[in-house]
């Protein structure tokens, strides 16, 4: 690989592969949503991510979670991880995605994004039911959630709380989606399962401090 390309779009990350991963520039299409809230969205922010991708399934340690549902414990259908701000993250690639996100929307957000969550959706059976990321600060003031989304496309769905018509946006690899503004208080999002043969997954989410 050529790693001076790699240093050029990405300072400080290094690493040994054919591909080449590099960043665009931050620069989605933001599209308006009722009541405050809005999505922005651009297709294949990083490319060259193969490796990435094989290398967060092979070197996270995921978790299996269960819940509990009525009288019966599930299977959480999806693997998942999460990182404290200070937790060293698994790939570099996620710590230049994070402040290459802080950088582009600290003036509009006020602070940097801190966490970062991992969901591996294996196949198709994976999921996740509709929420909104509305623990601690997100409960009662703005905020935004980003997401970088590797491997195969799986659709994110939105629709505003309560109920309505919902707005879907298919997220291939290597594409970012940031919802805004009110949309984790007035919207909910899922990724829902698919009986269509599809490959793997791994969604990583880039939240501020105290925001789940
Ligand atoms: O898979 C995604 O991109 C969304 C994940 C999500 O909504 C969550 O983990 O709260």
């Amino acid at each position: 690989m050529s790693s001076a390309a790699w240093q050029g779009s990405v300072q400080g990350c290094l690493w040994d592969d054919a591909a080449t991963p590099e960043f665009g520039r931050v620069a989605p299409l933001r599209t308006p949503l009722a009541r405050g809230a809005w999505v922005d969205h651009q297709p294949g922010w990083l490319t060259g991510s193969d490796a990435v991708f094989d290398a967060l399934v092979a070197d996270v340690d995921w978790r299996a979670d269960t819940r509990q549902m009525y009288d019966n414990v599930v299977a959480v259908p999806r693997l998942t991880r999460t990182y404290g701000e200070r937790d060293a993250l698994p790939h570099d690639c996620l710590t230049a995605a994070r402040a290459a996100l802080s950088a582009h929307y600290r003036a509009e957000l006020g602070e940097g994004f801190a966490t970062v969550g991992l969901c591996h959706y294996r196949n198709g059976a994976d999921s996740v039911a509709w929420h909104g990321d509305r623990i601690g600060r997100s409960r009662d003031a703005d905020t935004m959630v980003a997401i970088l989304s590797l491997g195969e496309a799986r659709p994110l769905l939105l629709r505003p709380r309560g109920g309505g018509a919902s707005i879907r946006f298919l997220l291939g690899h290597g594409d970012l989606l940031v919802m805004g503004g009110s949309c984790q208080r007035t919207w909910d999002h899922a990724v829902p399962k698919t009986r269509r043969p599809v490959g793997p997954r791994i969604s990583a989410q880039f939240r501020p401090r105290g925001v789940w």
